[in-house]
């Protein structure tokens, strides 16, 4: 059946299309491939043991834990996301019903969203996929992100803890975006899940991984309005509860960010791999 976008007025597509999804790491690693020079692998390193992980309460109910996955971690995320991005099901470019594309790759997990509809369905309705499930791995890290959050929340932010812990949630959605250079993502909200589980302020949680990314959120859909963050690869971003509709976007990867490290464990192309989790 033909893709609903039509994949093939992708030139960058065709080439990596050789499988039914999009390959997010290069194909075929040189078979001679030049270790970077000694300094550089330190340096690295150094930068990795360095960074630490900190936590940030940004406003009620959005929470920014920097360097939280662990090098292992992203390096093990980009591999599977690669497998499951490569067979049926996997990355595809999404248009919205105007026929404008989202400059980036997407594959859902657990739930279909479908950016036209702006709906959940079993079905990916262009090929009628079953989205695979999301790994279990995945799903624990995102309870644990969670969890800890909180425990940072009860033990230094003050007064009562009343509307300032996020609601747990055990996601069943999984959106895995991959920006390339000129990738962006426009300020909106996610309020495409379920009443209830709106409501309850059941969180979103993204994980970063790759090239940074300055991410903008704020009240409004105003962009010179919204307040910004850097997010590095290993970030995790919460937000739910008060904070559960606030408007996001991407305005830019910022390039030759993600770490050497990762890069060559996964092969991971240039750009950002996002994974967005919620309950429905
Ligand atoms: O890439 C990001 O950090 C944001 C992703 C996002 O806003 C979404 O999936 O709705």
């Amino acid at each position: 059946m033909k893709n609903f976008w039509d994949k093939s007025q992708n030139d960058d597509d065709n080439e990596r299309l050789n499988h039914s999804g999009f390959d997010i790491c290069q194909k075929d690693s040189p078979p001679f491939k030049l270790k970077p020079p000694l300094h550089v692998t330190n340096r690295e390193r150094r930068k990795q043991s360095m960074k630490g992980q900190s936590i940030t309460v940004l406003r009620p109910g959005m929470v920014l834990m920097k360097g939280y996955i662990s090098s292992a971690d992203q390096v093990s995320i980009v591999k599977t996301c690669r497998e499951l991005g490569i067979g049926d099901g996997g990355f595809y470019q999404p248009g919205y019903s105007c026929g404008r594309k989202l400059q980036l790759k997407m594959m859902c997990l657990g739930k279909n969203w479908d950016p036209e509809s702006r709906m959940y369905t079993e079905l990916r309705p262009f090929d009628n996929s079953k989205p695979l499930g999301i790994p279990e791995k995945l799903h624990d890290m995102v309870e644990k992100a969670i969890q800890d959050s909180n425990e940072f929340i009860r033990e230094n932010v003050g007064g009562s803890n009343e509307g300032k812990v996020i609601p747990n949630m055990s996601p069943d959605i999984c959106i895995a975006k991959f920006y390339t250079k000129s990738g962006t993502l426009g300020l909106h909200q996610d309020k495409d899940e379920s009443e209830k589980s709106i409501k309850k302020g059941l969180p979103v949680v993204s994980f970063s991984i790759g090239e940074y990314a300055e991410f903008i959120y704020g009240e409004t859909r105003a962009a010179n309005e919204a307040e910004k963050v850097i997010l590095e690869s290993g970030d995790v971003l919460i937000f739910g509860g008060k904070s559960r509709l606030i408007y996001h976007g991407v305005t830019c990867i910022l390039p030759d960010t993600a770490p050497a490290s990762l890069i060559e464990a996964t092969n991971l192309l240039p750009g950002r791999l996002n994974l967005t989790f919620k309950m429905f």
